[in-house]
């Protein structure tokens, strides 16, 4: 299986308005933004409307270029990119079948493993929360890395509907690839994706679970020094590990929101 991209069509903008590659066998770019419109559907509700997912993000970024690549960052104390030569491009879509999802989950590792060999960053947009799965496979003999995921569950089921590769079970995937060394799980609230076992399966294999409540009451200082040291971190972040604070399950809130 080789990589297999759609570039952006002219006409419709790149992820924050960044120049396109069109070819990734000429990729050259310190940052690669790759859209996965990815997903595995369970048996009715799930999945399927986050294929468009990339074209709608792409969409919604170009309010905020290109100046925002400029702007100074008060809480950053400098701009996005540290005033460093930073090179994005905007590579399109990984190229899927309607309903070949082993294959599309094949084509996106290999696509992922092309824009690593180009000394690229991946910068992804999904596709649900399966779309980590084939993409952290293909960081496979690159080293260790720890895996921060920002989402209001923690992903640890070992199937669902006898679907392995699915959004409930994204981290429990991740640690069973050798390379994952450390987990980090941040923002989980309220009884959405677990049963009790898979907590226990995921407090057992070692990953640091921050719950939303806690992530409020402690800060975010705190929460990162809990964060597992590594050379390299891979970070996931599922849409609804952002929902707006007025709308989380929590008992407190921040005090200065
Ligand atoms: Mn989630």
């Amino acid at each position: 299986m080789s990589a297999r991209v759609t570039p952006v069509p002219v006409g419709r903008p790149t992820f924050l308005d960044v120049p396109r590659c069109t070819d990734l066998s000429t990729l050259d770019a310190h940052i690669a933004i790759i859209g996965v419109p990815f997903g595995i559907p369970y048996a009715l509700d799930y999945s399927t409307g986050a294929s468009a997912a990339p074209r709608a993000i792409r969409e919604q970024s170009v309010r905020y270029s290109p100046w925002y690549l400029t702007h100074y960052d008060y809480d950053f104390g400098g701009d996005l990119v540290a005033g460093r030569a930073v090179k994005i491009v905007d590579c399109g879509d990984v190229a899927m079948v309607p309903g070949r999802w082993e294959e599309n989950s094949r084509v996106t590792t290999a696509t992922i493993k092309a824009i690593l060999d180009c000394g690229a960053v991946p910068i992804v947009l999904g596709g649900e929360h399966s779309t980590p799965i084939p993409v952290m496979r293909g960081y496979e003999g690159r080293g260790p890395m720890c895996v921060v995921q920002i989402d209001a569950h923690i992903d640890w089921r070992d199937e669902r509907e006898g679907i392995r590769e699915g959004l409930s079970s994204t981290m429990r995937r991740a640690s069973e690839m050798p390379w994952v060394k450390g987990m980090v799980q941040i923002g989980i609230r309220g009884f959405g994706s677990a049963r009790k076992l898979e907590f226990d399966a995921a407090r057992k294999y070692g990953s640091v679970l921050v719950g939303a409540e806690e992530l409020h009451r402690l800060g975010v200082d705190e929460i990162l020094r809990r964060v597992p040291g590594s050379e390299r971190y891979y970070i996931t972040m599922d849409m609804d590990g952002s929902t707006p604070p007025s709308l989380l399950v929590c008992g407190d809130r921040p005090s200065a929101a």
